[in-house]
């Protein structure tokens, strides 16, 4: 069988909509006979697509298995650039030295990688991040605004704004976000986001935004050591979520939330963060690499930069940490 031809006519089948494709139509299309059609057709049956053939009409697809692949991706996508170039692997260590590899031969604003499982997922500060096979969403996207390196944690907040409406879209569930990186649910953690760049002194050429959502796991998919931190969006809906239509809708807010960053700056977005925030006004502990503050979580800077007041009166600024709620 041709893959290409295969690919093109789940394409089809997927953008009809549940419409029937006429047999005929795709024969003449490809050059091929209406026999050689039916063969693909009965290829991606195998693959676990329902395909209904209905008599002088053609061929409707009713259900098909909750891939990641492009095709699968593209029938719901709403955004103009992002996610209009989809690397998708089966497996792979980790998205995001994939998505480097691409940055850098030019791949343009809004390129995604994704894959059904990381064989060696990883979080900040070369923890490692669990990606049980197509359970959950492992994808880097490649942005690139044209802002100086300083600016680019706030990338990490405007994602984790986009990935909060997402889900709520898409599941009816509210996540809270959690400074800087992490989406809860119920108190346990659903989503991380890692942020990386390419940039000189002066000038990003290339975030790379790292999400993890976990969506269709039960607790025991969870390794035992994360079961008591970690949920998933099914875990608490009850239901399974198509975790294409999720990443459609992550890829649609994150683009528009770009495209307000770029022309109206982090303000707004500030504003839309604050109200998901579960760590404003409650009291903290932030660990850092080389130093711990305690204190009341005050807001964020214009640059996302954390505000903490300590028992002293003293207000610090923090970049980056890892952050225990403690009321
Ligand atoms: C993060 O790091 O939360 C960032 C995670 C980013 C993952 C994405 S997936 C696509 C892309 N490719 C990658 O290789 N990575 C990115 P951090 O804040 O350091 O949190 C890591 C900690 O979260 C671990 O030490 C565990 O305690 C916990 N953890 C690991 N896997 C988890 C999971 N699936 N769900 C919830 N918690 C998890």
């Amino acid at each position: 069988m041709n893959p290409t031809v295969k690919y093109e006519i789940k394409k089809r089948l997927l953008s009809a909509k549940g419409q029937p494709v006429s047999g005929q139509q795709l024969a003449d299309e490809f050059g091929l006979s209406r026999t050689a059609i039916w063969k693909h057709i009965k290829e991606l049956e195998e693959e676990g697509f329902v395909i209904n053939s209905i008599k002088k009409k053609g061929y409707v697809l009713t259900s098909s298995p909750d891939s990641l692949q492009a095709a699968k991706i593209n029938q719901y996508l709403t955004s103009k650039r992002f996610g209009q170039s989809i690397h998708y692997e089966e497996t792979c260590p980790s998205t995001q030295p994939i998505a480097h590899r691409l940055a850098q031969s030019g791949a343009p604003d809004g390129s995604i990688v994704v894959c059904e499982e990381q064989t060696a997922g990883k979080g900040r500060l070369a923890r490692a991040w669990t990606s049980t096979q197509g359970k959950g969403i492992w994808m880097s996207v490649i942005i690139r605004p044209e802002i100086p390196p300083t600016k680019a944690p706030q990338f990490t907040l405007v994602a984790a704004v986009a990935v909060t409406r997402a889900i709520e879209d898409i599941a009816g569930i509210r996540a809270e976000i959690k400074w800087p990186n992490d989406l809860l649910i119920n108190g346990k953690k659903c989503t991380g986001i890692l942020t990386e760049l390419q940039a000189d002194m002066d000038r990003v050429h290339a975030i790379i935004l790292g999400i993890g959502v976990n969506v269709n796991q039960l607790e025991t998919d969870f390794p035992e050591e994360i079961q008591s931190i970690a949920t998933s969006i099914q875990m608490v809906s009850g239901q399974p979520v198509d975790r294409a239509q999720l990443i459609a809708r992550i890829l649609h807010h994150l683009e528009i939330y770009t495209d307000l960053y770029i022309t109206h700056g982090f303000e707004p977005l500030k504003i839309l963060w604050e109200s998901y925030s579960c760590t404003l006004g409650k009291r903290i502990k932030a660990s850092m690499i080389n130093q711990q503050i305690e204190g009341l979580a005050l807001g964020i800077t214009n640059d996302g930069v954390l505000q903490v007041k300590t028992d002293d009166g003293q207000i610090h600024g923090i970049y980056s940490a890892d952050i225990e709620i403690q009321n």
